[in-house]
């Protein structure tokens, strides 16, 4: 029996009926201010919501800033509310410059590949397609969750020409489509500049790299991370066996991995509020987001 707000969102999360890097941020930042209302302990609602998607730094951004300005606010729940209202105005002036800088690589007949459902990527391509311009993208079916499938569905809505691939058609598509670039969403941005996203995004990025495309990162800063350096930088998240096989066969283990890492080498660009950048770039932005600076970067 769920309690309240705070209690649906963290299972929204956990269940990913709320889904994607940036929504589950968001989500993280309400349902902090929600346990706030409802009178609850500050410290483990924030551990709480820390550990429904690991490999998601936009969530732990979200939430230490959350936690930050409930502290200094002695909880005081309009003061919590406020700090909400101010997160998601950011997040939304983030995507917005995001999607200006991005939109900028389209070129009309360009072809395009995406993997996964990034929020930041189809919003780029869809502004890119109202301006007028016309291109073609191919979108992977993500499995076990299958979110490809609402990325093509946003694309077609938008009137992009769309083909759905399945995961293991990726670099067969890039090596015969002529793709002019393969569009990533973040999870998370390491200090080092590797990328954590959907899994399966290293295997795409190195099929790009082996025949010269350009592999572009679409995320606002607050999903790089101040902490992750090394070569695991997050924890990756496993998911439940049941997702990938529904009904267990007898002697047979499942493994469902639901992140992987890019290494920097194999991205050309970063698309942020601020600009693109370089994965060189990013530990500056790591650098100021680890001294509680957690604004709109602007270059
Ligand atoms: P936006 C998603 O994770 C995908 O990995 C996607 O690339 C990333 O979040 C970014 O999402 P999941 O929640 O913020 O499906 O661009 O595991 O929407």
């Amino acid at each position: 029996m769920l309690e309240g707000e705070f209690e649906d969102t963290v299972d929204a999360i956990r269940t990913m009926r709320i889904r994607g890097a940036g929504a589950i941020a968001r989500a993280a930042a309400r349902a902090m201010a929600a346990a706030v209302r409802e009178g609850r302990d500050i410290e483990a609602a924030r551990r709480t919501l820390l550990n429904t998607r690991p490999s998601a730094v936009s969530l732990r951004n979200a939430v230490e800033f959350m936690y930050q300005r409930a502290t200094a606010a002695g909880e005081d729940p309009d003061a919590v509310d406020s700090a909400a209202a101010e997160f998601e105005a950011y997040a939304a002036e983030a995507r917005a410059g995001v999607v200006r800088h991005g939109s900028r690589l389209m070129v009309d007949f360009g072809r395009y590949l995406t993997h996964c459902n990034s929020s930041a990527v189809i919003d780029t391509l869809v502004a890119a397609r109202r301006s007028g311009r016309r291109f073609e993208v191919f979108a992977t079916e993500t499995r076990p969750w299958g979110q490809g499938h609402l990325t093509v569905q946003a694309l077609a809505s938008a009137g992009i020409e769309t083909t759905l691939i399945v995961d293991s058609a990726a670099r067969h598509i890039i090596a015969t489509e002529d793709i002019h670039a393969v569009l990533l969403g973040a999870d998370t941005v390491t200090m080092a500049g590797s990328l954590i996203n959907k899994v399966g995004t290293a295997s795409v990025a190195s099929a790009a790299r082996d025949h010269g495309v350009p592999v572009y990162v679409f995320t606002e800063t607050y999903k790089f991370s101040p902490a992750a350096m090394g070569r695991n930088p997050v924890p990756i998240e496993e998911r439940p066996a049941e997702e990938v096989l529904p009904c267990p066969i007898p002697g047979v283990k499942v493994r469902n991995p639901v992140f992987d890492v890019t290494p920097p080498e194999m991205v050309k660009g970063i698309v942020t509020e601020g600009g693109i950048i370089t994965p060189s770039q990013a530990r500056a932005i790591c650098e100021r987001i680890g001294a509680g600076d957690l604004s709109p970067h602007v270059a």
